[in-house]
């Protein structure tokens, strides 16, 4: 199977290229580069389709790209890091004037990323970060503070977990993955000196719904004493729900659940009282991307980090939100 996707993934990559409009013959990119006619064609190697949050972020970067005429030549890498590396070669190939991404997990990027560089087509990060020494492999990067989305849920599970012993199942994003290892961090941080909250499980069910099942079910039979959740993010906390009803107990109450993104389903779980608290991660980042990737691709200079915006939410605050949310 894994040989057959990175085919296939090359094989969508190329294909892309074969219609990829003006610009291939460019090769300035990142210095006022773009084809001679000023368009703009853009390389996007998207992390898979795992979870809501990665659905709306996609589409978020098709619309944008539509509505600022740049052609996006897109490619799922299924979750795999060697189909990423895969198509960004191929993009390199096709000397895209722009190449963006969200990388799968922090490390591994530097020797693609350098080729990158050394074929003059810039590199925007977005949604997740790379874990490289050198931070001139990419021009900037667009996404959110994990961390800081970690010490949100630690902060609340302080406040309103504190003050009774409360035994922790951690459901962690993908191994290595920035969000799973920045998120635990923050929360960890957070709860610290709380001698009350202890985690007492900790294992990654990969940003999916059947993965929180499966993980929860597991915790629950080992663990009686859980009685509370931390979900990296909502598909796992979703699916963690559908494991404590099926060990009879009442999620949000016998067990309370935070969770990360603040997707409908997750916020229609937090209305329904089956979550206590999300913690916002804002996946609309396409209109950012483009103007980012404009900038870039005419030389201008751009800040290296952009930290997106986000909140939190509470069951009553979601009740409020959701007649009014995107995604
Ligand atoms: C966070 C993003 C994470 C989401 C998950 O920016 O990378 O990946 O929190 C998604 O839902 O799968």
């Amino acid at each position: 199977m894994f040989k057959k996707t990175v085919v296939t993934a090359m094989a969508v990559a190329v294909a892309f290229g074969a219609t990829a409009c003006g610009s291939s013959d460019s090769g300035s990119g990142g210095s006022g580069g773009g084809g001679e006619d000023g368009s703009i064609t853009m390389g996007f190697s998207q992390v898979g389709a795992e979870s809501g949050w990665r659905t709306a972020n996609t589409q978020s970067i098709q619309d944008s790209a539509e509505e600022a005429g740049i052609e996006l030549q897109f490619s799922d890498a299924q979750g795999e890091q060697e189909n990423q590396i895969s198509a960004i070669r191929s993009f390199i190939q096709q000397r895209v004037d722009v190449i963006a991404f969200s990388p799968v997990v922090e490390t591994g990027w530097d020797s693609v990323l350098l080729e990158a560089q050394r074929a003059g087509i810039p590199v925007i990060l977005t949604d997740r970060s790379v874990d490289s020494e050198d931070d001139s492999l990419y021009e900037t990067f667009l996404g959110s503070d994990f961390v800081e989305e970690g010490k949100k849920a630690g902060e609340w599970a302080v406040e309103n977990w504190g003050s009774q012993p409360t035994y922790v199942a951690e459901l962690q994003g993908t191994t290595g993955a920035a969000p799973a290892l920045d998120r635990q961090e923050g929360f960890a941080d957070a709860i610290e000196g709380t001698d009350n909250i202890q985690v007492v499980a900790s294992q990654s069910g990969d940003f999916t719904r059947a993965g929180g099942r499966e993980v929860m079910e597991a915790m629950l039979n080992s663990n009686p004493q859980i009685n509370a959740v931390y979900a990296h993010n909502d598909d796992m906390a979703l699916g963690a729900i559908e494991a404590i009803e099926a060990a009879g107990k009442v999620p949000g109450k016998d067990i309370q659940i935070i969770s990360v993104d603040a997707v409908r389903d997750g916020m229609q779980a937090l209305a329904d009282g089956k979550i206590n608290f999300i913690v916002e991660c804002n996946p609309l980042l396409g209109g950012q991307l483009m103007d980012l990737a404009e900038k870039v691709v005419a030389g201008e200079d751009v800040p290296k980090r952009v930290v997106t915006e986000e909140t939190t939410f509470t069951q009553e605050q979601a009740i409020e939100a959701l007649p009014n949310r995107q995604y």
